[in-house]
């Protein structure tokens, strides 16, 4: 790209892919050694199998290696895939999830350095730089959001606002009094802080603000543009996950196409979630990931559950490292209505294409004899309800429609006034199952 400052971690991003390639081999066969040697779930797998650490010769040779996912953290809750003494451990972070135990993961202090290294780049990929006053309102505490993007904006050398999630007014009077030119948060708290501005008579384009950092939830390319024009910045995707590091695993880059993996340290492959075989890259399936230079839980072929393809072609920003497309499903997120595979994110890209319509929504899922519906309670403009009933089943029609053409099955639409669906402070609750109940 023309007129580009490259960072000097960012060296690396710009790398011949030959040699990117021999330092991931070198960097796996260690970190394939030091989990054999220190983790004993993964030394049984391995034995199991019959595969030695000296069996990986080449990077094809990871397709040998038994893949993680979840519940392995979970069954070993909390220190069993730690592959290092507890001294050694610096620091906790925690994912929640949906239910049970929590996982715990730990980072020694160069693990701590290579998350901010990722994530430098990351933010140094974005345009942003020292002199920046950065916003980061994730949630600070078990969570890595907050404290993994607190940590690469402070080593950018920008001027970091730690306000953490919540007390959205504040939010946007900090915004405006320190003259913050970046934040960071969910897309959907974004999204809250853009209504609460308006409210306030704040006109966010009016701010110096000119990036957001938005990760940590799935969601499209429509909703980035809304986001973008109501608030007159530039919307980057960021991506991470707790079991790999936390954010900063890929990140978008300027030319806003597709986020780039930092391969040196986490080596993604796709497979099919099926039969766990390897797809080429370019061929969508669920990413797979291994820590390369982690040594607190180093993870091997990790599962995430996030479907998406590693694209094949060249960005036009010049880096080597490789591009996943944006991510806007889990293989877990998806529900089955009458036969047909439903993603959230399907319901989204439908949504956003009709006028009048507020990018908040949530889809409900309910049973009634015997047979599932999907309703789907989406808030729309004040304006529409001072409007003709006549307007107001047009604009139904055309949300139902959107829907419907898109998924071959019929939805009920629910048209909200604005606020009346629940705001959330970090990742967005977008579907919520009541079949048990109503079965
Ligand atoms: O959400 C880490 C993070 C914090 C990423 C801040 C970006 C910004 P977890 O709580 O462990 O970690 O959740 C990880 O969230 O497997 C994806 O399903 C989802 N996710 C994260 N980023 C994105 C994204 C953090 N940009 C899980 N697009 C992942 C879509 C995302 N999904």
């Amino acid at each position: 790209m023309a007129n580009q400052v490259i960072h000097p971690a960012s060296a690396m991003d710009f790398m011949p892919v030959e040699k990117l390639r021999a330092l991931q081999l070198e960097r796996l066969q260690q970190t394939v050694k030091h989990t054999y040697d220190n983790v004993p779930l993964f030394r049984q797998r391995m034995d199991a199998r019959g595969v030695k650490p000296e069996d990986v010769r080449e990077l094809k040779d990871l397709a040998k290696l038994p893949f993680s996912i979840k519940t392995d953290l979970r069954d070993t809750y909390p220190y069993g895939l730690f592959a290092v003494p507890l001294k050694d451990v610096v620091r906790l972070h925690a994912s929640s999830g949906t239910t049970g135990k929590p996982i715990v993961v730990g980072y020694t202090k160069g693990d701590l350095e290579v998350w901010e290294n990722a994530m430098v780049r990351a933010l140094a990929g974005c345009g942003l730089h020292a002199g920046d006053v950065a916003q980061v309102s994730y949630g600070y505490g078990l969570f890595t959001g907050g404290l993994g993007v607190h940590q690469g904006f402070q080593a950018l050398g920008a001027t970091v606002v730690p306000a953490s999630g919540g007390n959205t007014e504040r939010q946007i009077m900090l915004m405006k009094d320190c003259g913050v030119t970046c934040i960071a948060c969910t897309p959907s708290y974004f999204l809250h802080l853009t209504e609460k501005a308006q409210a306030m008579g704040v006109d966010l384009r009016e701010l110096p603000l000119r990036a957001g950092i938005f990760g940590a939830e799935p969601w499209t390319n429509e909703m980035r543009e809304r986001i973008e024009s109501v608030a007159g910045i530039k919307a980057y995707d960021i991506y991470g996950l707790s079991e790999i590091c936390g954010p900063g695993v890929g990140c978008a880059c300027e030319a806003q196409d597709g986020l780039h993996i930092f391969e040196d340290h986490f080596y993604p492959e796709i497979i099919n979630p099926e039969t766990g075989e390897v797809l080429p890259d370019g061929e969508e399936g669920e990413l797979v990931f291994t820590t390369l230079t982690k040594r607190a839980i180093p993870m091997i072929r990790y599962r995430t559950r996030d479907i998406t393809h590693i694209r094949t072609d060249v960005c036009s920003c010049g880096r080597t490292i490789r591009r996943i497309a944006q991510i806007g499903r889990r293989s877990d997120d998806m529900f089955i209505i009458r036969g047909v595979n439903v993603f959230p994110s399907q319901i989204e890209t439908a949504i956003m294409k009709v006028e009048s319509v507020l990018p908040v929504y949530q889809i409900i899922l309910t049973r009634s004899h015997g047979l599932d519906n999907v309703e789907v309670n989406i808030e729309v403009n004040e304006s529409l309800f001072h409007d003709n009933v006549a307007g107001m089943e047009e604009v139904r029609a055309k949300i139902s429609h959107a829907i419907e053409s898109t998924l071959g099955i019929r939805v009920i639409v629910h048209m909200l006034p604005p606020n009346s669906i629940p705001r959330s402070e970090g990742k967005a609750k977008r579907v919520l199952d009541k079949r048990d109940l109503n079965a």
